[in-house]
């Protein structure tokens, strides 16, 4: 078998930006599935650069409304509980306009899996300010750099009883796959934050080349190997048990 067999060749190209980090996620999103065998997978997208994955895949896939991927998944599940059901959207959608949603499946600990894609703008539309903008990031609403302090993705998931939280960068292609293999498998709601700047939208615009880019995420970020809270400058797995 091979992880070509997720992709919808068809349809390529589907427009990101060269440089984008999401090539790279989707691809290695493939070769899991691949590895796992996870044919029975479902995925499900709100509105963005990031939720246009839903028509990437050679899978069934909802391809919903900013801000409402989560309950989408949530009905796909309950009629269907059975599949693997994987959500991906930006941090506007899931945690923006979407950040109810959020909460309250988490809270629940519903069996769906989503994966965040924190590019820290509203990119589609123009890379605006998201909840998740860095203090200092210059977009087209804080052109003087935003000032105000980034949502704690991690602590809203990691504040239940149960949960699962990861967070990774296809920097690491390696640990993006280690994470996305236990994110498939695990029994619960899942959070995965993927951190890679949107490169057009915003870095681009704060005079940052593709080469920068890869070269803060690989000098910022080390990989944590213990089960606990991640610090800021860390990737891993923070999991209830
Ligand atoms: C209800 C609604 N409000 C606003 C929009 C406009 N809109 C489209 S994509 C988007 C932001 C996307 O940002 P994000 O979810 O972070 O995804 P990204 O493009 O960064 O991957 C917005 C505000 C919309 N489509 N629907
Ligand atoms: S606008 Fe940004 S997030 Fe969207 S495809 Fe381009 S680089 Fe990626
Ligand atoms: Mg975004």
């Amino acid at each position: 078998m091979s992880f070509q067999r997720f992709i919808r060749n068809d349809v390529l190209p589907l427009g990101w930006c060269p440089g984008c980090g999401l090539h790279a996620l989707f691809y290695a999103t493939c070769e899991v599935l691949d590895e796992l065998d996870k044919t029975n997978t479902i995925i499900v997208s709100g509105i963005g650069c990031t939720a246009r994955g839903a028509g990437f895949f050679n899978l069934d896939s909802v391809h919903g409304i900013h801000g409402r991927a989560i309950p989408l998944a949530v009905g796909v599940k309950a009629v269907n509980p059975d599949l693997n059901v994987v959500v991906f959207s930006g941090e506007g959608d899931i945690t923006g306009i979407g950040g109810n949603h959020l909460l309250h499946v988490a809270r629940r600990d519903d069996n769906i899996v989503v994966i965040c894609n924190n590019n820290e703008v509203f990119a589609m539309t123009g890379g605006q300010s998201s909840p998740t903008t860095r203090i200092g990031g210059k977009t087209l609403t804080a052109p003087e750099g935003n000032v105000m302090q980034p949502l704690n993705i991690q602590g809203i998931i990691t504040s239940n009883k149960r949960f699962f939280y990861a967070r990774a960068t296809p920097v690491f292609k390696e640990h993006l796959k280690e994470c996305l293999k236990q994110a498939f498998e695990y029994d619960g709601f899942v959070f995965v934050e993927i951190v890679f700047p949107c490169i057009e939208n915003y870095s681009k615009k704060m005079d940052q080349t593709i080469a920068c880019v890869l070269k803060d995420l690989k000098g910022k970020y080390k990989i944590c190997n213990e089960n606990r809270m991640l610090k800021d400058d860390e990737l891993g797995i923070f999991r209830s048990e």
